[in-house]
């Protein structure tokens, strides 16, 4: 079309604010439509209707008119590029009109855009018709190719099975845009595409059960994944799901035992309260969610437009459907259960030196019932530790906070380790065992960019796990890219872009990083939330993603704008010690899940480990501190997506109150500006995205030569090819190994090429016809 003529021009980053503007100079023009932007930041429509100098006069809506500096104005696209498909469309690519293209779409209710090879995803906060049976039909009959999380499906499935190449499907996007809607979307088609066997109906269970165990109401999303996920669907040689497996990687659940005003613990708490039944309530000695402690503390017990009691109904079906066992069900529900009453164990004083024992009441015989053990032994491993001091073994009583702690630590291990259990179970019934052909596609969702008033361990560990996702963007999409260009020696002007690897440097580098000095400071008994501060001020100050902040606080410079993290707490989180008796404890159950667990928490802590080691006092379990942890859990996420073809979904959210019809344009340009959305749009525009060896393309349409060429040589060739087609010059590029093309121009290779192999034309018209 039209957009695809316009002369293409390579901008470069110069300063902040016109870094992507098209900087066509305005004085020749008149009568033209233009972007003029308001005091508040947002865009205007507006025409110009006269230019003297360095000045114009600008009519905008309401009669207003304008007399404004010239090179404050942007300009419009056409109104025959109204809401384009592709922002690669667009004659004019700035931030008002790609706005404006994504606002157009948006307020149609087409939330999908492409920008280049990126499929961009607005969340609608409402149900939009795109979905369902007649839509997966249309896509994969391929009479619908408007862009849809479908189409990109669909081509992933296409270039995994003509190409060979496990594929991935990477969903990013701050919290709340809509990743995880995303990839059940994508889920879905594929399970109607190579559907048959039954088991793509268990992979779509798994939705509601992780999210049950792993999800959980904040301040940004009611259902906010708190674990990230990848998960590969495994197909056979006739492009049927044949299995699949889940790999999580998690924080701490910290959430069990503590969560801020106006949110919630996970999920399936609330389900389980509201939705047990008679039997099993009584059999758990269930009560409403507002009687246990750890869910009552943050004041928040529902969620607008959410039945917990049907959904509680919902997940149990899906763990049927997944073949966890009656009984393993039960258990699971105990283990939740022993969690909530442990939260309501409280302890007496009894000495002068503030030493505790908990108080033997209803909370402390459930817990032991649920879980199988002695009252009197959990009341130990509640208020005493065990130490061993040379040959000898002394017991230290606990005061009040040690005890405390020590009743959270094990609430949050069991709940981890039944969280690890259950996708353990859903892998067993999913194995793609015997069946397995390699060839798969990946799906990631984690869990999005956080920036809150107040930013604890949580937030930094989800935001150092974005880094490194930005960084797998970058990868594919600005280095992977223009290195293959500048290596193949060819004419290529740099298109810059925000490059984060500072930023994870920041976090990685050793030993001195925001990562390894935290486990450094966690390894000091003496080390302390401050003491941790005052060390990053010291060491990371003259970083420029770094600033310190009064007191406890430090602020990181994140490609997705700046977060202040406050480091109460930090170091405990990031120990997360449970005590070698707790574990004991557990082993000590009759029930079979705590065994389990214990048995799985000796073996983590038994493992050689890499990194640091904990063992203060001599009697914790050694461990990895949960930074570490969590940093190779997400390496091995990141590694397994490492020789797959990626396709990229960035999800945007219009607004901050998850509600339907609210488009903010700041919020918006914010979100496209970090992830580079407009860079990837002007590469994909200025690159030649197809390629061909001089060899392969010498072979394929030598034959079409007219001439003799005098030398046999494959770039000889190749050239005289083009030359003789009239391909434009700035069509291609002749690399060293490769022919580089724009979009579209091997089409008409190939078009004149099977016209010539059908005889219908002559070789030489079709030439003509091209020169004219
Ligand atoms: P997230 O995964 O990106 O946040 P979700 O996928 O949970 O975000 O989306 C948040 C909410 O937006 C959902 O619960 C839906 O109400 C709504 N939503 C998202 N996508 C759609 C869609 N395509 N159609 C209709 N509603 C949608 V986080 O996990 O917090 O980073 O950590
Ligand atoms: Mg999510």
């Amino acid at each position: 079309g039209d957009a695809e003529n316009t002369p293409i021009r390579l901008v470069k980053k110069s300063h902040a604010d016109s870094k992507w503007s098209d900087t066509t100079p305005y004085t020749s023009r008149k009568k033209l439509q233009s972007w003029f932007q308001l005091p508040d930041g947002n865009w205007e429509l507006g025409t110009i209707l006269k230019t003297s100098g360095n000045e114009s006069l600008i009519s905008l809506a309401e009669g207003k008119v304008l007399k404004v500096n010239s090179e404050s104005l942007v300009p419009a696209n056409p109104d025959i590029l109204d809401g384009v498909d592709d922002l690669m469309q667009l004659s004019y690519l700035n931030e008002p009109s790609v706005l404006y293209n994504l606002q157009y779409r948006y307020d149609r209710d087409v939330i999908y855009t492409k920008a280049g090879p990126v499929l961009v995803a607005i969340n609608p906060f409402k149900k939009v018709s795109l979905y369902g049976n007649d839509y997966i039909d249309a896509y994969k009959r391929k009479t619908m190719d408007s862009p849809h999380v479908y189409a990109i499906t669909d081509t992933a499935m296409r270039e995994m099975i003509r190409d060979e190449v496990n594929q991935s499907i990477i969903i990013s996007g701050e919290s709340g845009a809509g990743k995880t809607e995303t990839a059940k979307i994508a889920m879905q088609y594929l399970a109607a595409l190579g559907g048959g066997s039954g088991i793509e109906y268990e992979i779509l269970k798994t939705n509601p059960i992780l999210e049950a165990f792993g999800n959980a109401k904040t301040l940004r999303n009611d259902n906010s994944s708190r674990f990230g996920k990848l998960i590969e669907i495994h197909f056979s040689d006739t492009g049927k799901i044949s299995g699949a497996r889940i790999q999580t990687c998690k924080i701490t659940s910290s959430r069990v035992v503590q969560c801020s005003e106006g949110e919630r613990s996970y999920h399936i708490f609330y389900q389980l309260c509201a939705g047990a039944p008679a039997i099993l309530r009584e059999k758990l000695n269930l009560k409403n969610a507002d009687e246990f402690k750890y869910l009552s503390q943050s004041n928040c017990f529902t969620i607008s437009g959410v039945d917990d009691a049907e959904q509680f109904r919902v997940v149990k079906e899906a763990l049927d459907i997944v073949h966890v066992k009656k009984d393993d069900q039960d258990s699971v529900f105990a283990m939740l259960a022993a969690v909530l009453w442990l939260g309501n164990v409280s302890f007496t004083v009894i000495d002068s030196e503030n030493h505790v024992e908990p108080m033997v009441d209803e909370g402390l015989t459930t817990v032991a019932t649920l879980i199988g053990c002695n009252v009197d032994e959990l009341k130990l491993a509640l208020s005493t530790r065990k130490m061993r001091v040379g040959n000898d073994t002394i017991v230290q009583k606990l005061t009040l906070a040690q005890a405390i702690d020590t009743r959270d630590a094990l609430a949050k291990s069991i709940y981890s380790c039944l969280f690890d259990w259950l996708v353990e179970q859903i892998n067993k019934s999913l194995s793609v065992g015997k069946r397995r052909t390699g060839r798969s596609i990946s799906i990631l969702d984690i869990y999005g960019f956080e920036s809150f008033e107040r930013n604890s361990f949580e937030q930094f560990c989800i935001n150092y796990a974005n880094e490194r996702l930005q960084q797998h963007f970058n990868r594919h999409l600005f280095k992977l890219e223009q290195e293959e260009y500048i290596q193949d020696g060819i004419d290529w002007a740099r298109v810059d872009f925000e490059d984060n690897q500072d930023c994870l440097n920041l976090f990685e580098k050793k030993p001195l990083g925001l990562q390894s000095l935290l486990d450094e400071e966690s390894m000091f008994p003496n080390g302390t939330d401050l003491s941790f501060a005052n060390k990053l001020k010291q060491h990371l100050k003259s970083n420029p993603c770094f600033r310190g902040e009064r007191g406890k606080a430090f602020s990181v410079r994140h490609y997705a704008g700046e977060v202040t993290y406050d480091t109460t707490g930090f170091l405990e989180k990031n120990r997360d010690l449970l005590h070698l008796d707790s574990i004991h404890l557990l082993s000590s159950c009759t029930c079979q899940l705590p065994q389990a667990f214990a048995s799985s928490m000796l073996t983590q802590s038994e493992k050689p480990v890499v990194g640091a080691l904990y063992k203060s006092g001599g009697a914790d379990s050694q461990k990895l501190s949960v930074t570490t942890k969590f940093k190779g859990q997400l390496f091995q996420l990141m590694k397994r997506l490492e020789n797959t073809t990626p396709h990229f979904i960035r999800c945007i959210k219009p607004n901050n109150f998850q509600s339907p019809g609210s488009y903010n344009q700041g919020l918006v340009l914010q979100q496209l500006r970090c992830c580079g959305v407009l860079e990837v749009v002007r590469i994909s525009r200025s690159g030649f995205p197809t390629r061909m060896s001089h060899q392969k393309f010498a072979r394929r349409y030598g034959f079409l030569l007219l001439d003799h060429v005098a030398s046999q040589d494959p770039l000889s060739v190749s050239v005289a090819i083009l030359h003789q087609f009239n391909i434009l010059p700035e069509m291609y590029q002749v690399g060293y190994t490769k022919l580089f093309f724009r979009t579209g121009q091997m089409g008409v290779l190939e078009d004149t090429r099977n016209r010539t192999l059908h005889g219908i034309l002559r070789v030489q018209s079709c030439f003509r016809g091209h020169k004219a």
